[in-house]
């Protein structure tokens, strides 16, 4: 709200130069076109470009109740153990991981709003980096032609808790995510029990990216010029959830915190060394890609295959 309030006073400074009736954004794609009327190409464009008729709106969130579900698993690694139901009070989350396009479109607001804070880019995202698809050009953060709904890497904890901040989200708790991911009586993957390349972007699943990330949501049952998906989103309606690329969370790491953490809206350890990161990647063997999974990494660190998406308590509809 404090953004658009900022947004609001500055349309009234210019119109009133002006003398003409000051206009509101009512949508975002209102309020990118006030914010960058001369630079349109930094605004989402939802449509995938080289996978045709797959169209999504990479700001959309899903609705997860409140309730109990089965958090954690007995069968592989100790810090997934002991599983036991946890209760989630009701949240919103991301339907895609947060993809090139909205980072970039991040960036240029941040560096809009806060000209004093333009130095904590570099701590936010590795741009110098070969896999990253955003680039700096003329003053204006682009995603690379093609990479718009690929899901944003080399990303800090830092730069995914930055963006959440900056649009009024937050990050998923661990327990949270894991809820998103699984549903509430403990599948092992979004959809059930068994994993094969029709439904998730893994290491060697043979998918027309060639071992790289893929659009966001592209595992919603079409055929890809003869590769034919299976529709994977979770209970909730989250897509992406394992495979493609592995996501922040809010909580610090504990390896034995399962069997410590309270059982109504755990939020994690009080403190840490490293960040909790959830989620298969494309890097990872199918085996790797349970959404019990837990895998952890320094906040300050960026990784090829990791990402992020937001959540919310508050309905998004309705801030
Ligand atoms: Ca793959
Ligand atoms: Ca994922």
């Amino acid at each position: 709200m404090k953004r658009l309030l900022k947004v609001g006073s500055i349309i009234l400074f210019v119109t009133s130069l002006f003398s003409i009736k000051p206009v509101f954004p009512q949508t975002e794609k209102e309020l990118q076109e006030l914010l960058y009327p001369t630079k349109k190409d930094s605004a989402i464009d939802s449509t995938l470009t080289e996978t045709k008729n797959l169209i999504i709106n990479p700001d959309e969130m899903v609705h997860v109740p409140a309730g109990n579900f089965i958090m954690g698993s007995e069968d592989f690694e100790i810090d997934e153990r002991p599983v036991r139901e946890v209760f989630i009070d009701e949240f919103w989350i991301d339907k895609y991981p947060v993809t090139n396009s909205q980072y970039a479109r991040f960036l240029n607001q941040f560096k809009d709003f806060y000209p004093n804070r333009i130095d904590e880019i570099a701590k936010y995202i590795d741009l110098n980096n070969e896999y990253v698809k955003i680039v700096l050009q003329q003053d204006l953060y682009l995603s690379i032609s093609d990479y718009e709904n690929h899901p944003v890497v080399h990303v800090s904890w830092y730069g995914a808790d930055a963006y959440a901040k900056f649009y009024d989200k937050r990050l998923p708790t661990e327990a949270e995510w894991e809820k998103a991911a699984r549903g509430i009586d403990g599948k092992l993957y979004p959809w059930g029990n068994e994993i094969d390349s029709s439904r998730a972007n893994y290491w060697d699943s043979k998918d027309p990216f060639n071992d790289n990330t893929s659009p966001v949501g592209f595992y919603n049952g079409q055929m890809y010029e003869g590769f034919q998906t299976q529709n994977s989103h979770s209970s909730f309606g989250a897509y992406d959830m394992v495979g493609n690329v592995r996501e922040w969370v809010a909580d610090w790491y504990l390896r034995n915190y399962y069997s410590n953490s309270r059982n109504i809206d755990p939020q994690g350890p009080e403190n840490g060394s490293q960040k909790v990161v959830r989620g298969g990647g494309f890097l990872f063997h199918k085996k790797e890609l349970r959404a019990t999974l837990r895998y952890s990494l320094e906040p300050d660190n960026t990784r090829q295959f990791i990402g992020f998406r937001c959540a919310s308590s508050v309905n998004p509809k309705i801030k």
